[in-house]
């Protein structure tokens, strides 16, 4: 691992200006634009927390498979048919995950899904889904074992063939984290975690990583993911004396211990993954030095994200679309592309659900965060990440790059 190094794609320093606002859940079907006289109905559905602690990031992935949808209709983009959205709160919680997978399994005219935003709750949809022959898209979920199994390094085997996802992984997110402190002359790091498959898996991609680059893990702690007071956990680690504390979980957790830290006199930066890249991890109080790793270079630089800039923007949508819109936006895409297969010659929508998880090895376009298309695994083929820091009360771009 330490002789990994860090391909370029780009260097932005740029103030990503996500806009997050949380808002109400509730269970909503769009009828997603015009649709040139189709007759026929094929639902997508979306499972994110629509409500509590998650919701900035879960709203920003529904509206972005909304617009999608929209567009698609717009253009009549699968002749006969029309597209419409069925958006299901997960509320973060893998038992009520499944509960929306099993309603949305039993509505016949779903052909795809789009979610999860947690790992753990992605252990609990897939199956369900997979029984009903269902494909599921995760603009989110990074943790490997979803695609490549618990031994996902050593001995890869993909567990269900419906299972895709537009990110990249933690095995990929977390030596990325750990090649960049290093980089930076970080030699001392401690690392919490919420015992989630999210948080956990983080933490132990990253640790081995920064150990095996010449770092030292100082010390090793948990939080449980509803905690408030870190006070205990805090006293531990401000004993081991790390430069930099590396947080597995997301920022629900991590911008109060953030807080705390810095109260309590560690004034080290936070360092966490993806489900810190928030707004909301500053308002909860990350500071000025805490970094992030988050996945995809920042979509306000990309070209090829333009025309979902300006449709989010068009559509009105009153919450931002987050750190994950733009791969939600991609996931609802990728399953649009093999519907134009699937639903081809298909009498119902139930009858192209195989088909459409057939298809979707072969789909392949450029999407908004760069080229779509899929392993044998139903990992995305692309895997650039970014370092963000918070600077001057908002997350700045620090590096883009591809883990080699
Ligand atoms: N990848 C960050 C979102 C949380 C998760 O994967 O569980």
């Amino acid at each position: 691992m330490n002789n990994r190094s860090f391909k370029l794609v780009g260097v932005a320093l740029v103030a990503a200006s996500l806009a997050f606002t949380g808002c109400g859940s509730r269970t909503e079907a769009s009828t997603g634009g015009s649709t040139g006289g189709a007759t026929k109905v094929a639902k997508i559905g979306v499972i994110a927390p629509l409500s509590g602690d998650l919701s900035a990031m879960g709203l920003g992935i529904r509206n972005s498979v909304d617009l999608a949808i929209r567009q698609a209709n717009d253009t009549n983009a699968i002749p006969g048919w029309k597209l419409e959205l069925a958006a299901e709160d997960d509320q973060a919680t893998p038992d009520v995950g499944k509960n929306a997978a099993t309603k949305l399994a039993s509505d016949d005219q779903v052909v795809g899904v789009v979610g999860t935003l947690n790992s753990g709750v992605a252990q609990s949809t897939i199956p369900v889904l997979d029984a009903a022959k269902i494909v599921q898209v995760s603009p989110a979920n990074t943790n490997p074992a979803l695609t490549r199994g618990a031994d996902y390094l050593t001995a890869p085997k993909r567990p269900n063939a419906n299972y895709f996802r537009t990110c990249t992984t933690d095995d990929v997110q977390g030596p990325f984290a750990a090649q960049y402190l290093l980089g930076e002359g970080i030699k001392k790091v401690a690392t919490i975690h919420d015992k989630t498959p999210y948080g956990q898996g983080l933490v132990t991609e990253f640790a081995k990583a920064f150990k095996a680059g010449g770092g030292e893990v100082v010390d090793a702690e948990t939080i449980n993911p509803d905690d408030d007071n870190f006070s205990s956990v805090i006293s531990k680690v401000q004993t081991a004396a790390p430069e930099v504390v590396y947080y597995g979980g997301v920022y629900s957790e991590a911008g109060p211990l953030s807080k705390q830290m810095k109260g309590a006199g560690l004034k080290v930066p936070l360092m966490g993954g993806d489900g810190i890249y928030d707004g909301n991890f500053i308002k909860l109080g990350g500071a000025d030095g805490d970094l992030a790793t988050s996945v995809g270079a920042p979509v306000e630089t990309l070209d090829s994200a333009k025309a979902f800039l300006e449709g989010y923007q068009k559509a009105g949508f009153s919450e931002g679309y987050s750190a994950y819109g733009a791969y939600a936006y991609d996931a609802a895409n990728a399953i649009i592309n093999a519907l134009k297969v699937s639903l081809a010659s298909a009498s119902d929508a139930k009858s192209a659900r195989q088909g459409t998880i057939d298809a979707m090895a072969s789909v392949s376009f450029e999407g908004a965060t760069g080229k779509v298309a899929f392993d044998q695994y139903g990992d995305s083929v692309s895997r650039v990440l970014t370092v963000y820091a918070v600077d001057g009360g908002k997350w700045v771009a620090k590096k883009t790059g591809e883990l080699q």
